[in-house]
């Protein structure tokens, strides 16, 4: 074991979702070193406990398991356990925390990000409950950064990896666990795994693309395997170091070919993809993509018919910027509906006090209290467990849900790698005219509130502040801005935009013509073409 003396680095401020930059930032010499140390730093009663370490395969991946697996022993942690090849989807990891009573555990990952020599990597602590550190213990992280000044580490040799057993790094236990045999279990408890074997076996068709990213190995075992799906249903199932060069980022713009097939005369009947690190879903039905906001919308309102929550649910929560179409359900269940920040972070409270039981975000995550992270294949078995219940398509099960609760139309624009100045501007100026803007009006449209978000933990009293600015229309429609908290290059400006429809006669309209009036006030408002430079968003979702 040694100490070695290092020097601070500025740039070590974990955002929505652990530290992300690019791998050559993360190359620099002592700079994942100073980092984990930081971590470890900023926890107490760790000495002899279990850290769980795994991450999405992604460039990178291998060489920074190897220091932390040499930087716990030396820190004093007693036992750590890591994915096969170093591989753990993030809601894998957080099961694994949670099954061993874990101290915790460090999930390298940087979602959906790209990945490769230039591209993204990204290292994220998660707390003994599973889910990603709090903000209290995030800052503490970052303050602690700033005025490191030594880590220490073993010298011992390399582990292998890729070997299932159990080897010593100094006195420290280092178990190589199987990636995938506990997750999978898992999910044989939560859903009726016959039930959906019945219905793959009557014919039943889909198709899951891995995007070369983390669920690969996941998906090839539970749905082609377990489940009987023909195979090659799980398409693109090797991971790779850089994803094959695309961005396994599970929306219409990367997932394209799959909408493409689903959208086609040839169509299975079911399609889903998740992302880098295996917490993000995208479903599409026949004909049909459901909105992240819509999908855990259904989901809430058909739990009942898997296994798991055949109880019933105890609340809902979903981020602010996700659509209320979960508001709705929670409502007629006569259940609580609750509005947290962006990030699953602000889930953990509720999920732990047991307030609520499914939660989600308009970026493609849903997950339920089994685990504290968001859960793409969750999500994908939820569906097929509900499919396999009702009996009825995808297509023909949301039209019902829009009849039934009225439709939220949705719609997020990002304009990615902008200015920083110039996106910091357009959010300043912003929150500068929110109290002058309640009682005017846009495009016809009276607003009615203007904010800026703030949150109010329930169970542990602490409050987060600038969590994204919202205007309210009369009537209910909503625009909110607000800046990304994982880029790795310039800033990111997210518009979300949202327009609730009850009357079912109208819901056959497309959503960009539902929204148009509101995507031109959410210009006139903030004057994004003139404050960035940009005529329109990079993506849309
Ligand atoms: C984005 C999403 C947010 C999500 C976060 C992490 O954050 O908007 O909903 O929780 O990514 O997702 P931001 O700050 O860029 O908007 V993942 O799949 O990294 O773990
Ligand atoms: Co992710």
């Amino acid at each position: 074991m040694k100490t070695v003396s290092t020097t601070p680095f500025q740039d070590q401020k974990p955002g929505t979702s652990g530290l992300r930059k690019k791998v050559p930032v993360f190359q620099q010499q002592n700079y994942v070193e100073n980092f984990i140390q930081s971590v470890f730093d900023s926890l107490e009663g760790f000495e002899g406990q279990t850290l769980v370490i795994g991450g999405d395969g992604r460039f990178f991946n291998r060489e920074v398991i190897q220091i932390a697996i040499k930087m716990a022993s030396a820190n004093g942690f007693g036992r750590v356990l890591v994915g096969q090849g170093g591989i753990l989807s993030t809601p894998a990891a957080s099961n694994v925390i949670r099954k061993n009573k874990a101290f915790g555990g460090l999930i390298l990952s940087a979602s959906h990000n790209p990945g490769g020599p230039n591209e993204d990597f990204g290292i994220k602590y998660n707390t003994g409950n599973g889910g990603p550190a709090p903000e209290k213990v995030t800052e503490a992280i970052y303050a602690r950064t700033k005025v490191i000044e030594t880590y220490t580490i073993c010298e011992t040799p390399d582990v292998d990896l890729d070997k299932i057993g159990r080897v010593e790094v100094g006195s420290m236990d280092v178990e190589v666990i199987d990636s995938v045999a506990d997750y999978a279990a898992l999910m044989e408890e939560l859903f009726d795994f016959a039930a959906i074997k019945a219905m793959i076996a009557g014919g039943f068709r889909l198709a899951f693309d891995a995007m070369h990213a983390v669920t690969g190995p996941y998906a090839k075992e539970i749905l082609e395997r377990r489940l009987g799906a023909a195979e090659g249903s799980v398409k693109n199932f090797v991971p790779l170091e850089d994803f094959g060069g695309h961005h396994p980022d599970p929306n219409l713009v990367h997932a394209k070919e799959l909408y493409d097939l689903m959208m086609s005369d040839d169509a299975p009947d079911f399609g889903a993809a998740s992302d880098g690190d295996g917490d993000r879903n995208l479903i599409i039905g026949k004909g049909i993509f459901v909105t992240p906001s819509d999908s855990l919308a259904m989901l809430a309102a058909n739990a009942h018919l898997a296994p798991a929550y055949a109880g019933g649910l105890k609340g809902i929560a979903r981020s602010m910027p996700t659509s209320r179409a979960a508001d709705r359900v929670a409502e007629k269940l006569g259940i609580k509906a609750y509005e947290t920040p962006t990030g699953w972070k602000f889930f953990g409270n509720l999920l732990d006090a047991g307030l609520v039981t499914i939660c989600g975000e308009e970026s493609a995550g849903t997950g339920s209290d089994h685990v504290r992270e968001k859960d793409g294949l969750w999500a994908v078995l939820l569906w097929l467990n509900i499919l396999a219940v009702r009996r009825e398509s995808v297509k023909a099960i949301a039209e019902a849900h829009w009849t039934e609760y009225g439709r939220n139309f949705y719609a997020r624009h990002d304009y990615e790698d902008v200015d920083t100045q110039a996106a910091n501007g357009l959010v300043a100026e912003l929150r500068e005219k929110l109290d002058r803007l309640a009682g005017t009006s846009v495009q016809g449209m009276t607003i009615a509130a203007a904010d800026d978000f703030s949150y109010l933990d329930p169970v542990d009293g602490s409050t987060s502040a600038n969590q994204g600015i919202r205007i309210l229309f009369e009537g209910g429609s909503r625009i909110v801005y607000r800046l990304s908290g994982t880029g790795t290059s310039g800033a990111t400006l997210r518009v979300y935009i949202e327009r609730f429809e009850p009357d079912a006669a109208k819901h056959d309209v497309p959503t960009p013509d539902a929204l148009a009036d509101l995507i031109t006030a959410a210009d006139e408002i903030a004057g994004i073409r003139a404050m960035t430079g940009r005529n329109e968003p990079s993506v849309i979702t």
